[in-house]
């Protein structure tokens, strides 16, 4: 049995952050698929972490359970190095891909989700307003993108880390929402790339079986 079990559904943007970098480096972990569908499975799931939000590393051996995705992917970076090395050794290199790693995650992901999740409320119980909201944010957001990614291959330059992991799920269900391709073509680029990353098509192509699962408009 491997030592790291990951809490995880393939279909999710988060998930898939941690999923790309546990297959950058082939680390060895049991997948143990939450689903978010059925209320037993996920009071099981929130015993190990009462805040419900997937994924969750258990790493056995050392008797940690490691929850948020940049901690999680901290945590293998120092426990669990490979030859992709997810934060730079310099401390203002690593200062500025965490700015990037939480960009990411809170104004590109979040945003994202919100427009998607509101597609799943019941009816009469939709959120219009803060639907609006996180929209105009995900746009500013993701011409913000296009003008960083004009002149580099990855989120910190030539270098793949923890950011390009945050960055990769992202813009892959952003893309859904605000199509990329019409008026984006840097970020439009930098996906392109990001999809061509084997440890990204990797968690793209074990989530297809679930993508019926993804709300449409
Ligand atoms: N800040 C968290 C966000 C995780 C998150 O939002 N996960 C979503 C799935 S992509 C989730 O668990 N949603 C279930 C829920 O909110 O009930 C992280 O980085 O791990």
């Amino acid at each position: 049995m491997a030592g790291l079990k990951l809490y995880f559904h393939p279909l999710s943007s988060f998930s898939m952050k941690v999923l790309t970098a546990l297959y950058e480096n082939g680390t060895d972990f049991e997948p143990r698929i939450v689903d978010l569908g059925s209320e037993a499975a996920f009071a099981e799931f929130k015993k190990l972490w009462p805040v419900g939000k997937i994924p969750v590393l258990r790493d056995e051996e050392r008797d940690r359970t490691v929850p948020e995705t940049s901690i999680i992917i901290e945590y293998l970076d120092q426990h669990y190095a490979g030859k992709t090395r997810f934060i730079p050794e310099d401390a203002d290199e690593a200062r500025q891909m965490r700015m990037r790693d939480r960009f990411y995650d809170l104004y590109v992901n979040v945003p994202m989700q919100k427009v998607v999740t509101d597609r799943l409320r019941p009816k009469g119980k939709n959120d219009a307003h803060g639907v609006g909201e996180a929209r105009a944010l995900l746009a500013t957001s993701l011409a913000m993108v296009d003008h960083e990614m004009s002149d580099r291959t990855w989120a910190m330059g030539d270098r793949f880390t923890m950011a390009d992991c945050a960055a990769a799920p992202a813009l892959f269900y952003a893309d859904k929402v605000i199509p990329l391709r019409d008026g984006h073509p840097h970020a439009a680029a930098y996906l392109g790339r990001l999809m061509e990353r084997p440890s990204f098509a990797r968690a793209v192509k074990e989530a297809k079986p679930y993508f019926d699962l993804f709300p449409k408009e």
